[in-house]
């Protein structure tokens, strides 16, 4: 791997105040990227940052269902787990972490907006198969390795991370800069496994230094 900012993009998976310690959905430490984050815009010149961003009846909500939170359910798209109300369009729990510095983003990215349709990967729906047009936008600026931070890391980041391999992008997760939600536990280690197996590089946000992209 070698760092080439024009071909590169820093993806800033659901940095959001509902998956931060305190939020509907909070991720444990999940504040904690926020600083590794920071300090990894200043070296990219091609940043998106996502937000989850569902309707008030959405179809991951437990409420929904009138089921526990973290039940699964079938539905026409395959399993789904349940879980508290997040993210709602417009709430504080669906803003932006407060510390992160989203002047950096070119493109913030919405997904999870189809009531009946859940949305964990920045690329498709959970479908598989609905895009969110980040493919389209990171090709057409010619970059071909991604690099993935954010919350949470055995669900959103690890779709993003799956469709992403998928697509022949080079994958380097932030080892740093993102954290899991670990339900059920032991979730988490085993989707870092899965993830180098696939071939995903995972790093420290330190090797890129303290330096700015020239
Ligand atoms: C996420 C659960 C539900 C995530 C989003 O961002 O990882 N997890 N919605
Ligand atoms: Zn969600």
């Amino acid at each position: 791997m070698r760092f080439e900012a024009g071909h590169s993009a820093l993806l800033v998976v659901d940095v959001q105040n509902d998956f931060c310690p305190g939020g509907a959905l909070g991720v444990p430490d999940g504040d904690a990227v926020v600083g590794p984050v920071n300090r990894l815009t200043r070296h990219f010149r091609h940043i998106v940052f996502t937000q989850d961003w569902h309707p008030a009846d959405h179809v991951s909500f437990a409420s929904a269902w009138g089921r526990k939170v973290y039940e699964s359910v079938e539905t026409e798209h395959g399993t789904q787990v349940l879980w508290p109300e997040h993210c709602v369009q417009g709430s504080r729990g669906a803003a932006l972490h407060p510390g992160l510095r989203v002047e950096a983003a070119s493109l913030i990215l919405r997904k999870g907006m189809v009531k009946g349709l859940d949305s964990y990967s920045a690329l498709f729906e959970n479908d598989r198969v609905t895009p969110t047009g980040l493919e389209g936008w990171l090709r057409t600026l010619g970059v071909h390795s991604l690099w993935l931070t954010g919350l949470a890391t055995d669900y959103c980041v690890r779709y993003t991370a799956l469709d992403a391999l998928r697509l022949g992008f080079e994958v380097v997760v932030v080892q740093d800069a993102v954290r899991g939600v670990d339900v059920p536990a032991g979730r988490e280690a085993k989707v870092v496994n899965e993830l180098k197996g696939l071939g995903a590089l995972f790093v420290s946000s330190q090797i890129l230094g303290e330096g700015q992209v020239p």
